[in-house]
């Protein structure tokens, strides 16, 4: 059966993955397993992995290495039994999806609920293979696994792996290739249950064909899932409701039921219960624990999520995060300039010969704002992305949105809403795509509306530069530096806040739903794996799109600063024409101007305004910061025009990625518009109040 079922909910879900040739694998499994991991590994690709549940959020597809298979990463999911959509996608994968083969990804210090899965799949009629990864964090808890005997009770291949590292892959891939086993163990329900399932097997065995499993139909049926019939439905061409020996079997096998005290609630109760024992049975004597939970896991998750320690912790963190950065950015930002001043004499040497226009278009436009943008970006980010991902990788995320939790919900939203904010530092779009992990619609809108009050790494450069250039100096100043940007970010996080709690109140009312977060195990940071692909990936993508965009950019703006109409250029008629409404928030024109030209990627709006100011007057050299505050001091800069400028990068419209993303996301234009509104009156009326209480008080 090949991936041909795109009628099913799935089809959406993986639409534009690649079917190459070889059987098709997925791999499915409780959340943060490893399943992205182990995907990495077999595949060679670079799914986003980390110590939190819910990271994978759409199906992804990759050529297993030797070309043995297509594999697919799969959401996480709990249960068959889907709740939210991303667990609907896993579902539909694994029943309906066409996979030659399931491997089942479990975690090894919690065997049972992994298996929970796997019994499940076994029951679809799936070949299966169970993969029990962690096998070297069991080792270390104390937890010792005899998977020959657990093969020989589940009936399919079990293979023992540490997706961290390259045990077990030999074994896995082994296992792949012979297509796992489809006799596996079979849960047994109580009589009545397996009476009911008989009395409507023989009308699914004829509907279905075979294919699909009909006794695990059959127990669906009797307990029906509107989205899961609605799949089946789909996948298999017919309807359910117009057979009408189907509706008499199952009216009589309800009524059955009945009789002995087994409503849907009961049956569903009765069913899970009966699974749960299964994988524990199948666990007893086959897993041995010495230990529960370690002594130093419990201390730590005093410290970071203890009432008195947690926030305290929780800044320090942050601010060490970004004083490692702001001090660890300046030298090779420094280097980076001064290589680039060096290249742009030796281009200028080359292009003496040029026509002057064509040499200001490409000298003083595109590689000029392009080295700005490397220069002042590369490094801050180098060092922030991977200092990031290994907070993320030990397991710190989910703790910070277990205390953030509470005033998410006193703004009635979702303390899921913490970990989406958190992936907003590094990119917004980013941030937006991972709301898919709250459940219910209207909390998910929140969290995306509000995705753009952190700042993303597109403007955190800004800031560093306006605070290193304007507000920190002396001794100390890299601390001092680093202590405002972290009351910059506290400020994002407040208005976050405050726009939730705003929406919460009007537009998206409505109550805040329950959840439960999962505080995984700490786990020592890949360091090297973390610095190489955050490095390689993040920072070179994020770069690269800045520098696609940036030097388009610096082209328009030598262009408009060399285009005249009467007498005045294009550049300055527009700073002219938006100076009025800039003044009031503390800008100038060419400053909002900069914002406005900014919409393709944020990292672009102090080079643009750099060439803009540079077009009037001389910029001495790319140098530093130093000759940039020169220069923007001579553009009658204060430090308030810093603060502004600050306070706007902070709130204004995310950038167009983000807004194209948000309205794929949320699939309406009002949404996206407001998404933009919203941020940019609140970075108006920051600015307009700031500078109002300076005037006032200076
Ligand atoms: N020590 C150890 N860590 C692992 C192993 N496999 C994965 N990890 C870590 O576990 C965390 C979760 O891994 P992921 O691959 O993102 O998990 P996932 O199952 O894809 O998670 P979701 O997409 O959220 O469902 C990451 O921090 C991995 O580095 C392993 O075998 N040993
Ligand atoms: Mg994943």
């Amino acid at each position: 059966m090949g991936l041909t079922s795109s009628s099913t909910g799935v089809g959406a879900a993986l639409t534009g993955l690649a079917r190459g040739e070889g059987p098709l694998v997925a791999l499915a499994g409780n959340p943060n397993v490893g399943k992205s991991t182990l995907f990495n590994s077999l595949t060679g690709m670079r799914q986003h992995t980390g110590n939190w549940a819910g990271k994978t959020v759409a199906c992804a597809a990759g050529r297993c290495r030797g070309g043995l298979c297509t594999l697919v990463d799969l959401p996480g999911t709990y249960s068959l039994l889907a709740r939210s959509a991303e667990e609907e996608a896993a579902r539909d994968f694994i029943c309906f999806g066409g996979a030659d083969a399931v491997v089942v990804v479990c975690d090894a210090t919690c065997l049972s609920r992994g298996l929970d899965l796997a019994l499940q799949t076994i029951e679809t009629g799936a070949r299966v293979v169970v993969c029990v990864n962690l096998m070297d964090e069991a080792g270390r808890k104390g937890v010792a696994l005899d998977l020959t005997l657990l093969s020989e009770r589940l009936g399919v291949p079990v293979v023992g792996t540490a997706a961290t590292g390259r045990r077990g892959r030999a074994e896995l891939l082994e296992a792949i290739a012979s297509g796992g086993s489809a006799g596996g163990m079979r849960v047994k329900y109580p009589e009545a249950v397996e009476a009911a399932i008989a009395r409507i097997v023989p009308c699914l065995e004829r509907l279905a064909g075979g294919r699909v499993d009909a006794r695990w139909l059959a127990l669906r049926l009797l307990d029906p899932d509107p989205s899961l019939t609605a799949s089946a439905e789909r996948f298999l061409g017919i309807s359910f409701r117009g057979d009408g020996e189907l509706r008499s079997a199952l009216a009589e096998a309800g009524l059955g039921l009945l009789r002995e005290g087994l409503g849907p609630a009961k049956l569903r109760e009765t069913v899970a219960s009966a699974i749960l024992a299964a994988a524990d049975g199948v666990c007893e004597g086959a897993v041995v624990k010495s230990e529960s939970r370690p002594a130093l896991d419990r201390r730590l998750d005093r410290l970071f999520t203890g009432k008195l320690t947690a926030y305290p912790l929780m800044l320090a963190l942050l601010a060490g995060i970004l004083w490692l950065t702001v001090s660890g950015a300046n030298y090779p930002s420094a280097l980076l300039g001064h290589g680039f001043e060096k290249l742009e004499c030796l281009l200028s040497a080359a292009l003496s010969g040029a026509p002057r226009w064509l040499r200001g278009a490409l000298v003083e436009g595109v590689f000029r704002v392009v080295a700005w943008v490397v220069s002042v970006m590369l490094p801050p980010m180098a060092i922030f992305f991977p200092l990031f991902t290994i907070l993320e990788d030990a397991g710190w995320l989910p703790r910070a949105a277990y205390v953030l939790d509470a005033p998410f919900r006193r703004c009635r939203a979702c303390g899921k809403q913490a970990l989406t904010m958190c992936m907003g530092f590094g990119c917004n779009a980013a941030g937006v795509v991972g709301c898919r992990i709250i459940d219910s619609p209207r909390e998910r809108l929140l969290a995306m509306l509000t995705n753009g009050f952190v700042p993303c790494n597109g403007r955190f450069p800004t800031l560093i530069a306006m605070i290193t250039m304007f507000c920190a100096a002396g001794a100390a100043a890299s601390l001092k530096a680093a202590l405002l940007l972290t009351g910059i970010m506290v400020l994002g996080v407040a208005a976050t806040f405050a726009a939730t709690r705003l929406l919460s109140a009007t537009v998206l009312r409505g109550k805040p739903s329950s959840f439960t977060l999962e505080l995984p195990p700490y786990r020592v940071p890949q360091f090297g794996r973390v610095i190489v692909r955050s490095v390689l990936d993040r920072t070179v993508f994020v770069l690269g799109r800045s520098v696609a965009a940036a030097a388009p950019a610096g082209l328009v703006i030598w262009l408009s600063a060399n285009v005249t109409i009467g007498g005045e250029t294009l550049l300055a008629l527009c700073a002219r024409l938006l100076d009025p409404a800039a003044r009031y928030l503390g800008l100038d024109g060419v400053l909002l101007l900069a914002f406005i030209l900014g919409l393709p990627a944020n990292e672009i709006v102090l080079p643009i305004a750099v060439m803009a100011y540079t077009s009037q007057s001389t910029l001495s050299g790319l140098g530093g910061l130093t000759e940039l505050r020169e220069l923007l001091v001579s553009q009658g800069w204060t430090w308030t025009t810093a603060v502004s400028v600050m306070l706007f990068s902070l709130m204004h419209w995310p950038c167009a990625t983000t807004l194209l993303t948000l309205r794929r996301e949320s699939g309406s234009a009002g949404m996206t518009a407001l998404a933009a509104v919203l941020p940019t009156a609140f970075g108006a009326a920051a600015c307009f109040l700031f500078n109002l209480a300076v005037r006032l008080l200076g």
